[in-house]
């Protein structure tokens, strides 16, 4: 597919989508006389799910470029295309001042924590406010001074949440804009505690669809918006009226690039790279897992029910090993190194404690991995331990999934990723919460029977090969373009959400026949997208 199918070309223009992230999706990389000598795709789920989109449509992607440290106001803006980056990208600068307040401070120390509910790490200093809002009007005035007519605007995650609403004060209404949010969404007595709630909510809510990974992340989300602005959120189940206007709400579980992982999984040298792994690693039994050195992944509560697993069964000595792979993150804000220095000393300990002869209980990588390497990792692992403490979606648990196309291969999963929501039931499933439950979790997938295993994984690569990046894709921009009143699926999701928090009082979120489409969305969008002057689709 050259385009998605709700691009149609028009003889006079064709809607575009404009993205707009924070992380740049490649990084260009120069040898000493300032050549390109290669370009690298960013490491994350986000750009992991996104290049593949904007390299299948027309598109630019708009985003930081953390390379160009800007002090002139001129230098402020670069726009690329070529030296081997597939699509045209428009990268914004930020000055050092602003690195410091808004992504290290604002992005990383406040509403990465916040939403995560982490919230001993929540820092929310208003300079890190400030230079928030200032590189979101960056980003904002960059996107509205290079859209075209009938552009769609998708814009990414926790970053850039005031974006949407900054869009609206700048462009033409006929312009769709679209919000995504990658990470989980914190409930409403969470968010309510956070000084700047009610300016974050309404900048989201500049957007016309707005899309979550699960029920509960969305559910959290509308109930904010009822409870922080007194929106209404109830007349049309999954819609927000908000003033004149209304933001629809969806449920949008992201896939990864299924068949691109099988094919490689395919491949005679990935598979016996797979047989390599297994050879040199000289154990019985392997299990793996890959996060970003993250304190939200759960990677230090995994080695201490490692070291639980070790010290309780010792047959598994000398036969499991465990292979981490866990790539250093966001090094300039404080709460990184430490909780890297303390992962270490944690793999230090357990290696030292239990680690004889040839063999060692606790492997640890560091580095990036091309995707062939990553994939041949994912066949040599019997089990793919994914488990953080808090997770939006997690696209490892899938990409395992989907590169196991032999079949075989055992899932535990936290029920804190929001991957659980989709692949939970045929997962082994584990609570981060309780170190007993973990290490039980962890013996059920190394003792399953072949054909448990087999019918497990079966399920979960049918599930995974069905919701791709291409359905979410397709599902996302149907609903920043072609808004449809909430589907029977969509409102059984919110309202279980809404029953459960709420008793039986009918929940926050109601169930309820939708309105029909007109009646539903024709009065708010009619102000954004007059009929008549709507996108040619
Ligand atoms: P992340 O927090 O970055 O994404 P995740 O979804 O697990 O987390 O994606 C990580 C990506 O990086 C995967 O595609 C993985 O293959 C890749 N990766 C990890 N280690 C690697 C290594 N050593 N070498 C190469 N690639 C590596 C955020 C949210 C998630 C959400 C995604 C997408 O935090 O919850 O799933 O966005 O929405």
């Amino acid at each position: 597919m050259n385009r998605p199918d709700v691009y149609v070309q028009s003889d006079i223009d064709f809607p575009r989508l404009l993205l707009a992230s924070n992380r740049e999706p490649f990084r260009v990389i120069r040898d000493a006389n300032g050549e390109v000598s290669r370009c690298e795709r960013s490491m994350g789920g986000l750009t992991s799910a996104l290049c593949p989109v904007l390299e299948r449509c027309d598109g630019v992607w708009v985003s930081w470029n953390p390379n160009a440290l800007s002090t002139d106001d001129d230098d402020l803006i670069r726009e690329q295309h070529g030296d081997g980056i597939p699509f045209p990208t428009i990268q914004v600068g930020l000055r050092k001042s602003e690195i410091k307040g808004y992504y290290n401070g604002f992005c990383n120390r406040a509403l990465w924590p916040l939403c995560h509910t982490v919230l001993r790490c929540v820092t929310p200093r208003l300079d890190y406010w400030q230079d928030f809002r200032t590189v979101n009007d960056r980003f904002a005035d960059v996107i509205a001074s290079r859209s075209k007519k009938y552009d769609v605007l998708w814009i990414h995650d926790y970053h850039l949440m005031l974006v949407p609403a900054a869009m609206r004060r700048r462009i033409d209404p006929r312009h769709r804009i679209g919000y995504f949010h990658h990470v989980p969404f914190p409930n409403v007595r969470v968010l309510k505690a956070f000084p700047w709630h009610r300016q974050l909510i309404k900048g989201i809510l500049g957007a016309d669809a707005i899309g979550f990974h699960t029920p509960e992340y969305a559910s959290n989300f509308i109930e904010c918006c009822q409870e922080l602005l007194g929106c209404d959120t109830r007349s049309e189940p999954g819609t927000i009226h908000h003033g004149k206007y209304g933001t629809i709400v969806r449920v949008r579980p992201i896939g990864v690039d299924a068949q691109s992982f099988a094919m490689i999984a395919n491949q005679r040298d990935v598979q016996d790279d797979a047989i390599q792994i297994r050879r040199k690693i000289r154990c019985e039994r392997l299990v793996l897992s890959v996060d970003r050195l993250d304190y939200t992944k759960g990677i230090l509560e995994r080695v201490e029910a490692i070291r639980a697993l070790f010290a309780r069964i010792p047959q598994c000595r000398g036969i499991v090993t465990f292979v981490q792979v866990a790539v250093p993150t966001r090094t300039d804000v404080p709460e990184y190194p430490q909780y890297r220095a303390k992962v270490e000393a944690a793999i230090d300990e357990l290696n030292g404690e239990f680690g004889h002869g040839d063999w060692k209980p606790f492997i640890y990588r560091t580095e990036p991995m091309k995707r062939r390497e990553l994939v041949a990792h994912y066949l040599a692992a019997d089990v793919a331990c994914i488990t953080p403490l808090a997770d939006g979606m997690n696209l490892v648990a899938s990409e395992y999934c989907a590169s196991r196309t032999d079949g075989d291969g055992v899932l535990v999963l936290s029920s804190q990723a929001g991957a659980a929501t989709t692949l939970g039931e045929h997962a082994v499933c584990v609570d981060m919460r309780k170190q007993e439950g973990v290490v039980t979790g962890i013996l059920r997938a190394l003792t399953m029977s072949e054909s448990e295993r087999a019918l497990r994984m079966g399920r979960l690569r049918s599930i995974v090969m069905k919701n791709t990046t291409d359905t979410w894709l397709k599902s996302c921009l149907d609903d920043i373009m072609h808004p449809e009143p909430a589907d029977a699926e969509q409102l059984a999701a919110l309202v279980k959400i809404g029953h459960a928090r709420q008793g039986h009082d009918g929940g926050r979120v109601r169930a309820g026949a939708p309105k029909s489409r007109h009646a539903t969305h024709s009065s708010s969008m009619a102000k954004r997208a007059p009929a008549g002057n709507a996108p040619p689709h």
